[in-house]
């Protein structure tokens, strides 16, 4: 017979675990958006020991509603082989253009970012960053709920080896850092260079292009990259962002391998 309270207990013991499992991870994504989400599905799938926070109770950002609301996305040829291993079915527009279910292509990528042994935390916001002489060595967290309802709560602390920051056009991480630390990135102004006007072509360049590390333990990939170093918005082609993503995850795997 089922017991109401073994149910509550089944969730607080398992969630609990999890959470202390979390709170020394080598690597951390902050946003599940689809550059995150690829992020972590590649360093998850290496066996690193990863871990998604994402503010929201539905992870997958910006890529639901495809564009203006119309649940197509686009994406170039040069990531059919990326969609083919997470198992997502695109239809050949033209001989570049691609489109794919935006619903099918997000749900998939979190899907395969879940299955890769990666740690999905919903309903979490990074509230800012731990700084040790010079790099990037944790985050502070707290409920999203306590931010959205303006609560004065204390957060918690949790370390990290290397941190993405994928929290898309705001580039949350990367603006916390520079208001508590000044201009210390490694970009021509030390500060973000923001985002600039939409260009489909050059922006989906860019986002891959400007995928590094910008201060010592902290990466950026998807338009959180744009938005540091400066490159063009680009709406709804995706490509880039699962070319970042992966790009991401690589340069993280360099780092935690030396
Ligand atoms: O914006 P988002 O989808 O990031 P992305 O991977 O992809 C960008 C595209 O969706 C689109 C585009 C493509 O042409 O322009 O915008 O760069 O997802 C960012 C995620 O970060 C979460 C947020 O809820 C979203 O799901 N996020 C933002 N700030 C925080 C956060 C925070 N402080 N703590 C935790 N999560």
């Amino acid at each position: 017979m089922l017991s109401d309270t073994k149910i509550s207990e089944a969730i607080l013991t398992t969630y609990t675990d999890r959470f202390k499992q979390m709170l020394s991870s080598d690597a951390v994504i902050v946003g599940g958006g689809p550059s995150g989400l690829i992020a972590a599905y590649y360093l998850g799938k290496a066996g690193v020991k990863t871990t998604l926070l994402d503010r929201r109770l539905s992870v997958g950002g910006g890529m639901w509603g495809g564009g203006m609301m119309m649940n197509q996305i686009v994406v170039q040829k040069s990531v059919l082989p990326i969609l083919e291993e997470m198992g997502i079915a695109c239809k050949a527009y033209d001989a570049e253009h691609y489109t794919v279910s935006s619903v099918a292509c997000i749900s998939g990528l979190i899907f395969r970012a879940a299955q890769s042994g990666a740690t999905i935390m919903n309903l979490v916001t990074m509230e800012d960053a731990v700084v040790r002489e010079g790099r990037l060595e944790g985050l502070v967290i707290n409920w999203s709920t306590v931010e959205m309802a303006h609560l004065m709560v204390d957060p918690l602390m949790m370390d990290a080896r290397v941190v993405l920051d994928a929290t898309g056009h705001d580039a949350a991480l990367v603006t916390k850092l520079v208001e508590r630390m000044g201009p210390v990135l490694n970009t021509p102004s030390g500060g973000l260079e923001g985002e600039k006007p939409m260009w489909a072509d050059h922006g989906e360049k860019q986002v891959v292009a400007n995928t590094r590390e910008v201060y010592p333990g902290l990466y950026v990939s998807g338009m959180a990259a744009n938005a540091t170093f400066g490159g063009q918005r680009m709406g709804p082609v995706f490509g880039g962002m699962l070319l970042s993503g992966k790009k991401a995850a690589e340069a993280m795997l360099r780092r935690l391998a030396q």
